[in-house]
């Protein structure tokens, strides 16, 4: 197709290729890019991104990319999604900023009454706002050591929290985390966690695997707070064994120590409920929400039981931006799109296709050992059938071939060999069957 058929200001509804990947633009922006950026700071694939709507991306060049990442999970019900758009615009002109902590205005209240409304337990429950995921947790973390009067924080192996001082201690992965950023906050706890396509354990045995682990190197009395990705994401999209998350829940309890649920990337109806916690029956203590909670916008909380929330003293929590009125009117919209529309039920929806498919997928290619995963957060984790050692290597050939079509699809894992797919709630089955159709040419080729 020639570059003049390409309307630049249409999203098309199916990936296009119109020049090879990058293009000659993406290649001139790289080039001045890499005299100005950071070099800490990469990209998976360096196409430069003009507009987008749904499930598509478009780049500078006119090529179409159809778009399993959602940007890690932000746009989860859509790139520009029509009322997240004119929430925000409405917002835009009648008031950006004033800080909360200073003028407050209704559109933070309403954010913290839906959250209330939309997490796990019926109990009195409030909220916090602020910008990223990573100050999600650091605030979890500092609210639940308040609270308590302890500083030990317990964590899980294959974790991610953020890139932060105190996140980058309670992440797994060193490589490229926290490599030389050193040193590091103190008082984290790595424990191990429930991984069963390699440990093989129960739920059960998990958690008594875990809870040893803490108390022989902490003692449950020196800790505030257990912080778990209910589904863990950049570790690689991991379900624990069930009963695992829940016996964990049940000896913090009774141990005085805070369950603070990691929902970063599994929370605002990614799996088909606004949290995933609910599919694997936690009501946790804290849950902290960024990501997809505002349609692309900054925006994260913490949201929790009152009394740990409330034993804060005024002025302790908060920052400049957090909570922006815009951020804050998209949050708005998104709660109304996944309540009205039904977007729970789309979560569910791309289950039933993507799952299948990759199962069929599976069924030939004996290098993925496993799919897993809920609702529209799913992933593949390949072994070398023979020897099962983790395939890396295929599953960054796999996505540069994929993105060679068109097709985004984003890598995880502890050790880069897992292929995890979360697209936003809008991508139509079609979508999902044309992008397995590239897929399956993907591993056909390997
Ligand atoms: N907790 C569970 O998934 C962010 C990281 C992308 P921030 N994950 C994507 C990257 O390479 O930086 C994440 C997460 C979980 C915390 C975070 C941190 O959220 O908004 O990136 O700070």
């Amino acid at each position: 197709m020639a570059d003049t058929l390409v309307d630049p200001t249409v999203v098309p509804l199916q990936r296009r290729l119109v020049t090879e990947i990058p293009g000659p633009k993406s290649r001139a922006l790289q080039e001045r890019r890499s005299a100005a950026v950071s070099n800490g700071v990469s990209s998976a694939l360096p196409v430069y991104i003009e507009r987008a709507h749904g499930a598509i991306i478009v780049d500078v060049d006119g090529n179409a990319f159809l778009d399993l990442g959602a940007g890690i999970g932000v746009t989860t019900i859509g790139h520009t999604d029509d009322a997240v758009v004119a929430a925000a615009r409405a917002q835009l002109g009648e008031v950006i900023h004033t800080l909360f902590t200073i003028t407050p205005y209704e559109e933070y209240v309403r954010v913290a009454e839906l959250l209330a409304a939309h997490t796990p337990g019926s109990f009195a429950k409030k909220s916090v706002l602020v910008n990223s995921g990573a100050e999600a947790v650091e605030n979890g973390v500092k609210i639940a050591r308040k609270y308590t009067g302890r500083g030990g924080v317990a964590v899980l192996e294959h974790a991610y929290h953020g890139r932060t001082n105190l996140t980058m201690a309670m992440n797994f992965k060193a490589m490229p985390y926290s490599l030389g950023y050193g040193p590091f906050a103190g008082d984290v706890y790595r424990a191990p966690n429930s991984y069963p396509l390699h440990d093989g354990l129960s739920g059960a045995d998990a958690a008594a695997r875990t809870i040893a682990y803490l108390e022989k190197t902490v003692g449950a009395s020196d800790l505030a707070c257990l912080v778990v990705e209910p589904i863990q994401g950049e570790g690689g999209f991991v379900v624990p064994a069930d009963g695992y998350l829940p016996a964990l829940q049940e000896w913090c309890t009774a141990n005085g120590i805070v369950f603070i649920a990691d929902e970063i990337q599994s929370g605002m109806a990614r799996t088909g409920a606004y949290f995933a916690s609910e599919h694997l029956g936690l009501v946790p203590d804290l849950v902290l929400i960024a990501k997809g909670i505002a349609g692309g916008l900054p925006l994260a909380a913490v949201t929790g039981r009152a009394e740990i929330m409330d034993a804060s003293q005024p002025g302790g929590l908060g920052g400049t931006f957090g909570g922006n009125p815009v951020a804050c009117a998209a949050a708005i919209a998104v709660f109304d799109r996944i309540e009205s529309d039904g977007l729970l039920a789309e979560a569910a929806r791309i289950e039933g296709t993507l799952k299948t498919g990759l199962l069929a997928l599976q069924a030939k290619y004996p290098i993925i050992a496993e799919v897993r995963g809920i609702g529209a957060m799913l992933a593949v984790e390949l072994l070398d059938p023979s020897t099962h050692a983790p395939r890396a290597d295929a599953v960054a050939a796999i996505a540069a071939a994929a993105a060679q079509q068109g097709v985004i699809v984003l890598t995880a894992g502890t050790y880069g060999n897992v292929l995890r797919f979360l697209p936003s709630l809008a991508i139509t089955d079609v979508q999902l069957a044309d992008a397995l159709s590239v897929l399956d040419a993907c591993f056909a080729a390997l």
